[in-house]
């Protein structure tokens, strides 16, 4: 990483895009969550290094579960859907914060009300590509007016090593909860530990009041 490096943030973060969804953590005067510093790059972390991803053409997200109509998306057909562009900061739980970014994408109150969230749905799971990764979290928080699957990150397609072609966000989690390479969201009855979350990670990870372990 090189301060010409486009993922560099020197200075002030950015503000906000005029046609953005701002997201609500963003509004705050101290926009770093406790025990946690502001990075003006934007590290790569991930529990298996990037999977070797089907073909452009071959690519699947699969919405399924508690919902009236279970579908399938091939990438074409994602990219034709509805877009929105998104102003968020980004935590994770190894302490680091990058603020001001922008996402573009679908959002999940888009994709799954598609699918018809049936009621007995009240929590979700986000699959990856990589190795069966996977993350749960409360289908409320998956469904923030800020939370999106994303294919565009300050303009720039997503890399393959921060989630590409498309990944989740769910801003106002830690980032854990936002799945990279993701092929599946999962809408189920009960919370279900995911890959993290089964050693010990929090079942829903607030940053503002440090939900980072779980304490059961
Ligand atoms: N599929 C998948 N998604 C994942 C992970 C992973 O290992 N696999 N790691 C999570 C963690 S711990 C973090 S901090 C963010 C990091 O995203 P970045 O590498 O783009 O910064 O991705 C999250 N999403
Ligand atoms: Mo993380």
């Amino acid at each position: 990483m090189t301060v010409d490096d486009p993922k560099y943030q020197p200075g002030e973060p950015p503000a906000p895009p005029a046609d953005a969804i701002i997201s609500p953590d963003t509004r705050r005067d101290n926009r770093i969550p406790p025990g946690q510093s502001r990075t003006p790059k934007w590290p790569v972390l991930d529990a298996f290094g990037t999977p070797r991803l089907p073909p452009a053409d071959r690519w699947k997200l699969k919405i399924f579960g508690l919902v009236e109509r279970p579908y399938d998306l091939s990438l074409a057909e994602f990219q034709a859907l509805p877009r929105v562009k998104v102003f968020a900061d980004f935590h994770c739980v190894t302490r680091w914060s990058r603020l001001s970014n922008v996402w573009e994408g679908v959002s999940t109150r888009y994709l799954l009300e598609r699918a018809g969230i049936l009621p007995q749905a009240k929590y979700v799971v986000c699959h990856g590509y990589d190795n069966g990764w996977t993350t749960n979290l409360p289908l409320s928080d998956f469904l923030a007016e800020d939370a999106l699957l994303t294919d565009l990150h300050d303009g720039q397609p997503i890399a393959p090593d921060h989630g590409g072609p498309v990944r989740g966000m769910v801003p106002q989690l830690y980032a854990w909860k936002s799945a990279k390479w993701i092929c599946g969201i999962e809408l189920l009855p009960h919370d279900q530990a995911g890959y993290w979350e089964r050693g010990g990670y929090h079942m829903r990870g607030d940053p503002w009041v440090e939900e980072r372990f779980r304490d059961d």
